[in-house]
């Protein structure tokens, strides 16, 4: 399998995240990056190439123009108000205020752009994104071009970043960029299946009330999980994009038998609107080991994976999501990618 990596992924070196109270090195850090490739290199997994450079137009298609700028922006912002930190959010335009006003300072873009406190930005955070939706469009591209499969090594992740608000580790929505680039491109149909532990609100919200992609999310219930507002099995998409949001939440300890089920479901979907490009957000944060998660997989279970998904012998784009037990991360990719290839 073509995979796609670039080294400017890792221009994003965050130093704090405020995690259960305490403020600590963040979980999605560069070196996970270095453990997947280490991984695929060791493995044989296919020839890994740099991408190309996709501009911004591409992000521009999914994302406000206001809020791209916010990003590109914000950590010059937060240093010329004189602060020593790391640009975090602290206040937010919640249900008893105004939200139609977007705050001049900086500390009120924070929040107004912020759907939660878990993700500084820091230098290089805005240049790392945009390597991560490099790697994702050149991951599309060529299976686009080939109808092979491919592997983006995508960091920072991109599944909850929404229109406008960035989080959970995410500024740019990978998979939601290349499943517009590939709608421009003409595919009739795009499916993205979300299996990292968290629910994919961003990619949720992008295609809520659109029938041209189908978005589907396995996750932790939202009513123990992270993002907690998001995600229940009640949301099924708006207007002519009812029907064009699935969502199974799951219970905290769920093993890969239960888990398998939902996915099955999501697969029978995938085949029902008869996708013709199926992009996968792949985070491998379901594992038992995961110190943020609580789902209880298997590295063997991601072998499992990689063979179901291939099973729908659709194109199709993996693009790196969340997985976090550094130790084991690498693995668990590779074995999703290899069960991917033996279809
Ligand atoms: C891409 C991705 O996987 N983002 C996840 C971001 C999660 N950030 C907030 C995590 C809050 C976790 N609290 C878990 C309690 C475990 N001690
Ligand atoms: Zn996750």
């Amino acid at each position: 399998m073509q995979v796609f990596h670039s080294e400017a992924t890792k221009l994003r070196r965050a130093k704090t995240e405020l995690h259960d109270g305490q403020l600590m090195t963040p979980f999605e850090c560069p070196e996970r990056v270095d453990l997947v490739l280490e991984q695929i290199l060791q493995h044989e997994v296919g020839q890994v190439s740099e991408p190309q450079a996709f501009g911004r137009d591409p992000v521009d298609a999914v994302h406000d123009a206001a809020y791209v700028d916010f990003v590109a922006n914000c950590w010059d912002d937060w240093q010329a108000a004189g602060y020593q930190g790391e640009a975090i959010p602290t206040t937010w335009p919640t249900r008893t205020m105004r939200d139609d006003r977007i705050p001049g300072h900086i500390g009120g873009k924070l929040g107004y752009y912020a759907l939660g406190g878990d993700t500084s930005i820091s230098q290089g955070s805005f240049e790392a994104a945009m390597a991560s939706k490099d790697v994702a469009l050149a991951a599309y591209r060529h299976t686009a071009a080939s109808g092979e499969p491919s592997f983006g090594l995508c960091r920072p992740p991109g599944h909850h970043a929404a229109t406008d608000q960035f989080g959970g580790y995410c500024f740019f929505n990978n998979a939601a960029i290349v499943a517009q680039r590939a709608l421009d491109d003409g595919h009739g149909r795009v499916a993205i299946l979300d299996v990292d532990f968290h629910h994919g609100n961003g990619t949720q919200q992008i295609f809520y009330a659109r029938d041209d992609v189908l978005t589907q999310s396995i996750h932790g219930d939202p009513d123990q999980c992270f993002p907690y507002f998001l995600g229940h099995a009640d949301e099924r998409g708006e207007g002519r994009g009812l029907g064009f949001n699935v969502n199974y939440p799951l219970p905290p300890g769920t093993d890969y038998t239960s888990w398998c089920e939902q996915l099955e479901l999501a697969l029978g979907e995938i085949r029902r609107h008869q996708a013709s490009l199926l992009v996968v957000s792949l985070g491998v944060d379901t594992f038992e080991g995961d110190p943020i998660s609580s789902f209880r997989l298997k590295s063997d279970d991601f072998h499992d994976m990689g063979r179901r998904l291939a099973s729908l012998e659709l194109p199709t784009v993996i693009l790196l999501e969340g997985g976090y037990a550094v130790k084991e991360i690498g693995i668990n990719v590779v074995k999703v990618l290899k069960g991917f290839e033996q279809r």
